[in-house]
C-alpha cells in the first residue's frame, strides 16, 4: 500500500470512530445525579433583571384547533402561566440570593427556601416550569414520533398502544388538579409519572421529563366542560415528537 493510501485509510477510520461515538454516546447516562437534575429546559426559563418572564408562545394561539381552541390557550397563557410567573417573582422579592440560582436548583432543594415563601416558590415557580414546558411539546404540524424515538417506547412498554394507555389512563386517574409526564429514569428507561399540582419529577429519584400534559381543569374546560378523557384523547394530535426526542437526548448529553 502506497504511504497516501495508508494516510487516507487511516484518515476514513477516525472519520468512522467519530461518527460510531457521536451515535452510540447518547445511549449512556454520564455526569452525576446533580448534573442530570440539572438539564431539560432549565436554560428556557427565561429571565431578565432577575425576574422570570413568560417564555414566547412558539405558535398562534388558534394553532393547537381543533383539538385545543383559541380562547383556551390564550387565557391558559396570558392569565394562568402568567400568574404563576407574576407570583413567584412576588416570592423572591429581596431575595436577591435566592434570585439569582436556576429555577431547577430552587423547586429541588426546598430546604433552602425560607419557611415563609417555600409553599409560593414551589407552587408558582413548578406551575412556571411546567407550562413553560408543556407548550414545547406541542405542534401546529400533525407528527408521529421517528423510528428512534418509537423503538425507545416499545423498549419500555412493549408497544406504542401500551404506552398510550399507560400515560391516558394515568392522566385521566389523576385526582383534582395535575400533570402527567413521561421521564427518563435514572436506569435510562421511559416511564409514567403522575404529579399533583405543579409538582415536578425532578423532585423524586433523578427522573427526567421528556413530556408533559396539563390536566387542570383550566387546561380544557372551556371546550370540554368535565370530559377530561375526550381532552386527552384529543392531545394526542398535538405531540411535538422532535421535541420530545431532543428532550430525551439532553437527558444523556451532560
Ligand atoms: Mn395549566
Amino acid at each position: 500500500m502506497s504511504k497516501i493510501i495508508k494516510v487516507i485509510f487511516i484518515f476514513l477510520m477516525l472519520i468512522l470512530l467519530f461518527l460510531a461515538y457521536n451515535y452510540f454516546s447518547c445511549f449512556f447516562i454520564s455526569g452525576s445525579h446533580a448534573d442530570i437534575l440539572q438539564t431539560v429546559f432549565s436554560e428556557k426559563i427565561l429571565r431578565s433583571d432577575m425576574k422570570y418572564t413568560l417564555p414566547e408562545l412558539p405558535y398562534a394561539y388558534s394553532a393547537l384547533e381543533p383539538y385545543m381552541d383559541a380562547r383556551t390557550v390564550e387565557i391558559h397563557y396570558t392569565k394562568h402561566h402568567q400568574a404563576y410567573v407574576d407570583n413567584l417573582n412576588k416570592a423572591l422579592e429581596g431575595h436577591i440570593d435566592l434570585q439569582a440560582k436556576p429555577l431547577l436548583y430552587l423547586l429541588t432543594h426546598p430546604d433552602e427556601l425560607p419557611g415563609g415563601i417555600r409553599d409560593a416558590v414551589i407552587n408558582n415557580g413548578g406551575g412556571h416550569y411546567a407550562h413553560t414546558f408543556f407548550w414545547t411539546i406541542m405542534s401546529q404540524e400533525k407528527q408521529l414520533p421517528s423510528k428512534k424515538m418509537l423503538d425507545l417506547i416499545i423498549k419500555s412498554f412493549g408497544s406504542f398502544d401500551n404506552f398510550k394507555k399507560e400515560f391516558s389512563d394515568a392522566a385521566k386517574t389523576l385526582f383534582g388538579s395535575g400533570w402527567t409526564w413521561l421521564c427518563v429514569n435514572q436506569k435510562g428507561e421511559l416511564v409514567v409519572v403522575k404529579t399533583h399540582g405543579h409538582g415536578i419529577p425532578q423532585v423524586s429519584g433523578g427522573l427526567q421529563p421528556v413530556l408533559v400534559l396539563d390536566v387542570w381543569e383550566h387546561a380544557y374546560y372551556l371546550k370540554y366542560q368535565n370530559r377530561r378523557s375526550e381532552f386527552i384523547e384529543a392531545w394526542w394530535n398535538l405531540i411535538n415528537w422532535s421535541q420530545v426526542e431532543q428532550n430525551y437526548y439532553q437527558v444523556f448529553k451532560k
